[in-house]
């Protein structure tokens, strides 16, 4: 058996040459970060990012402190204390080439169910000139088609009432500004790296609503001592397997307990918004832009979308990941004519070539043999998903007359996904905060199909909308009477070029 090493500072230079190591003094690293949610996502993306800059740049002054929110957060934080903030990015080709590339930009890091009082007084520090996170879609605590905040959250409830022992970033930062603003000190540029729209200023929104009803007088300084950038941030990255981690330890010699596994595709685009200088992330690829629209659009409605689809689409028919159903032929059909036909006129024409190019390299990430993405991480939450990633392509060509039946055969599908059993008479669990709501109104709807459309807070008024209920009646009664592939078979063989 090989002999292998366990994952600190300590063991890194016993590690063979296959293995891409820091080359730099982390004692020499100054943290200017603080990120919020240490998610596989941000530790593939932001942290490689900075990674990469303090690596191949020399820029000492970018490295970050991490923290958790969540008690469910206590064993990456484990973990990460064990190996001293390190961990293994196992990047994976299509052609089987597999690289694992240690990264060493997370030199700091905080747990807020053990020091609350620890983590806001590092967000107040004056070093840190930006808090960016990853707290996931439903983590703004924002209704989608209201746009109100949620105040009766029970974490946002609690943490109102015992505000020195809070629960959401909402709180730490409304303590850590109090703070700032107490000793006089400079605000900071929040930087969210969540697949919403618009997220900088959706953030900024759910910041001042929760600001104005439980801090008032800091309203006007945050205004005046931050800024939210909005971002578009792209890496497929999957949940972590025990084959990632024995692979690790066989071909590479590392034994790290939580390695990180993604494409070695990766993007980010971010707007050119920051309180303080930026840091010089486009010597590593970042963009730079003044309008971030189209690109957020863009990977948003495609991406996303196209994740969505073969989520549902291919859990009904049994598939496991989301290679499977990208080699599927009838699903590609079918994806690719939704991107073509209904999402393509949505999207900016000022950004047309970069359109292409991303729809060409997109369904050879979706078919990465390689990358073990499940089609139940896909899945989950797609209640907080669907109105950011299909819904808006429905309005839109709603609002244009244009064509929207593919997306209601989508929406058809995800009733169906709701019944909780593919064709093949297996079921399989629905994750999502609003699952017996999603249950009871899917049930409903064998007898009266607009029950499912019915969810205010998933659909706004598209129940009433009908040239897109006819569609989706007529999808959602094809689905009911065949198997998922024989009406995608349907649909691709009747939409051609419509
Ligand atoms: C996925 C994303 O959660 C999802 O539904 O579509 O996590 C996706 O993998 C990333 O946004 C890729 O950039």
């Amino acid at each position: 058996m090989t002999k292998s090493f366990l994952l600190n500072m300590e063991n890194l230079k016993l590690m063979p040459d296959t293995v891409l190591k820091p080359s730099f003094d982390r004692d020499k690293i100054k943290t200017s970060i603080l990120h919020i949610g240490v998610s596989n996502f941000h530790r593939s993306h932001q942290a490689y990012y900075s990674h990469e800059l303090i690596e191949k740049f020399n820029e000492l002054n970018y490295g970050i402190c991490g923290v958790d929110l969540l008690d469910s957060d206590r064993k990456i934080y484990n973990i990460l204390k064990d190996q001293d903030g390190l961990y293994t990015l196992y990047i994976k080709e299509p052609n089987g080439a597999h690289r694992a590339k240690i990264i060493g930009s997370v030199v700091e890091y905080f747990f807020g169910p053990e020091n609350p009082l620890a983590v806001i007084e590092r967000m107040a520090s004056p070093d840190i000139e930006i808090i960016s996170l990853t707290i996931a879609e439903d983590g703004y605590h924002l209704n989608e088609i209201t746009g109100v905040f949620d105040i009766n959250h029970p974490a946002v409830s609690e943490e109102i009432k015992n505000p020195f022992n809070p629960k959401t970033v909402f709180g730490y930062l409304t303590q850590a500004f109090k703070l700032r603003k107490l000793r006089n000190l400079p605000g900071c540029t929040i930087l969210s790296c969540d697949n919403i729209k618009s997220n900088g200023d959706t953030m900024k929104h759910s910041l001042l609503e929760y600001v104005s009803k439980t801090a008032p007088d800091l309203l006007d300084w945050i205004s005046e001592n931050t800024t939210f950038p909005n971002t578009m941030v792209d890496r497929i990255t999957t949940i972590t397997d025990f084959d990632d981690v024995e692979e690790l330890k066989q071909n590479f010699q590392i034994e790290d307990q939580w390695p990180v596994v993604c494409e070695p595709f990766a993007d980010w685009v971010i707007e050119d918004k920051f309180l303080f200088k930026k840091p010089n992330w486009e010597k590593v690829g970042v963009q730079f832009t003044r309008d971030i629209e189209p690109y957020e659009k863009m990977k948003l409605r495609l991406l996303n979308a196209g994740h969505t689809i073969l989520g549902i689409l291919g859990t009904l028919h049994g598939y496991k990941t989301v290679h499977e159903a990208a080699i599927d032929e009838d699903f590609i059909i079918f994806l690719k004519s939704f991107m073509n036909e209904e999402v393509q006129p949505t999207l900016n024409e000022s950004n047309a070539t970069h359109v292409k190019n991303y729809k060409k390299l997109l369904v050879a990430r979706f078919q990465n043999p390689h990358i073990n993405d499940r089609l139940s991480r896909i899945c989950q939450e797609n209640s907080a998903k669907i109105p950011l990633f299909i819904l808006p392509t429905i309005n839109d060509q709603l609002q244009k007359d244009k064509n929207i039946k593919r997306a209601a055969f989508i929406i058809a599908a995800w009733c169906k996904y709701n019944d909780g059993v593919n064709d093949f008479n297996v079921s399989y669990n629905i994750t999502d905060s609003i699952s017996g709501t999603l249950i009871r109104n899917a049930t409903l709807s064998h007898q009266n199909p607009i029950k499912f459309l019915e969810i205010k807070s998933v659909f706004g008024d598209l129940s009433s909308h009908k040239i897109f209920t006819d569609s989706y009646e007529a999808s959602l009664s094809l689905l009911r009477k065949h198997d998922v592939k024989t009406c995608i078979k349907e649909m691709n063989a009747n939409l051609i070029n419509s």
